[in-house]
């Protein structure tokens, strides 16, 4: 019996020491084998071997815990040294995004809106001739059409040239009243220092009743909004035209880098050109089918406003996915 409590004793783990375990205990183990040896003793031998058979395995028993219990705290320090943790160590800083400066231009932009109660309302960008020009009083032959401003597809399909047939689209399956803003990215065949082929639109739409809408609507609106996006500026509005608006105005800030003094952005005048707006053309409504109403309209480019706002002097810059270009919008 010696050599197992040699064996116990020197066991190097709890899975070696389960081993002995059973080559004591178990059903075919030494105790077992020296208990049935038992059967063919001598009579008066054999409450005398059992008795020393069971000290021997309670002694056993009460070793094979305690060695069992030392085995298993060492295999538990062992196991926390080998996974601890450095809580005091730097960690590896994840970097914190950043929205694109015509994503953040436009979430403030359209906010102030939602802010007046007017809908958001989107469209495919691939587009038919009538809901992009047809229905806005764009008719054949105007020069906007032409092969050189618009990207085609067969079949007189187009990639949209403003976010203006959503407006057509909403009013030809609503009744008045509209209050909507369509925001989207439009396509023209242009690229130069101001111009990329696709760029971003929010453009707006109020109808109501017919004398219920003036162009003093249309003007408070807009002052409002500029003096959100820009603070404290000046708005004028100069008379313009578009196909789709009668009278029409193109709305300009007093320059938010000089103040109005005259600068480079400003080129010298004063004032930057930020909106296009007017009272919607008869003619429009008349396409949709609405009749007694009348509505005010406009639009604006999200990059420009984005350049204004952030300072950016190249509007290919937007373009670009420079990375360095989001590290500063942090
Ligand atoms: C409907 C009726 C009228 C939308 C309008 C402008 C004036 C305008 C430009 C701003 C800069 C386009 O991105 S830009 O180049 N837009 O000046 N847009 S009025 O008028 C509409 C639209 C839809 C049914």
């Amino acid at each position: 019996m010696k050599e197992w409590y040699d064996a116990i004793k020197t066991a190097q783990s709890v899975e070696k020491l389960e081993e002995i375990r059973i080559g004591i205990f178990g059903k075919k183990g030494v105790l077992a084998k020296e208990f049935a040896k038992m059967k063919t003793a001598p009579n008066e031998e054999k409450a005398g071997i059992a008795k020393e058979l069971n000290i021997y395995k309670s002694d056993l028993m009460s070793l094979l815990s305690e060695c069992k219990m030392n085995l298993q705290t060492q295999e538990l320090s062992r196991a926390m040294k080998a996974e601890a943790i450095d809580v005091s160590l730097y960690s590896q800083q994840s970097s914190r995004g950043a929205l694109h400066p015509v994503n953040e231009t436009m979430d403030k932009i359209v906010d102030y809106f939602i802010s007046m109660n007017f809908t958001v309302q989107t469209g495919p960008m691939v587009e038919d001739d009538f809901h992009n020009f047809e229905a806005l009083n764009l008719p054949k032959y105007h020069p906007a059409r032409d092969m050189q401003d618009t990207f085609y597809f067969k079949d007189e399909m187009l990639l949209r040239t403003h976010t203006s047939p959503v407006q057509i689209r909403t009013m030809l399956h609503t009744t008045p009243p509209i209050r909507m803003i369509a925001p989207g990215s439009v396509f023209r065949r242009d690229y130069d220092l101001t111009h990329t082929p696709m760029f971003h639109q929010v453009e707006g739409l109020l109808v109501d009743k017919e004398g219920t809408v003036s162009f003093a609507n249309l003007k408070y609106i807009l002052e409002d909004f500029l003096k959100y996006m820009f603070g404290e500026v000046a708005v004028r509005f100069r008379p313009s035209f578009f196909p789709f608006t009668e009278p029409s105005a193109e709305v300009d800030i007093s320059c938010i880098f000089c103040k109005g003094d005259g600068c480079r952005v400003c080129s010298k005048t004063g004032w930057l050109e930020v909106l296009g707006c007017g009272i919607v053309d008869s003619n429009v409504f008349d396409a949709v089918g609405y009749k007694d109403v009348s509505g005010y309209a406009f639009g604006l480019g999200v990059e420009r406003f984005a350049m204004l706002i952030h300072h950016i002097g190249d509007l290919r810059s937007l373009f670009e996915g420079d990375i360095r270009l989001l590290e500063q919008m942090k």
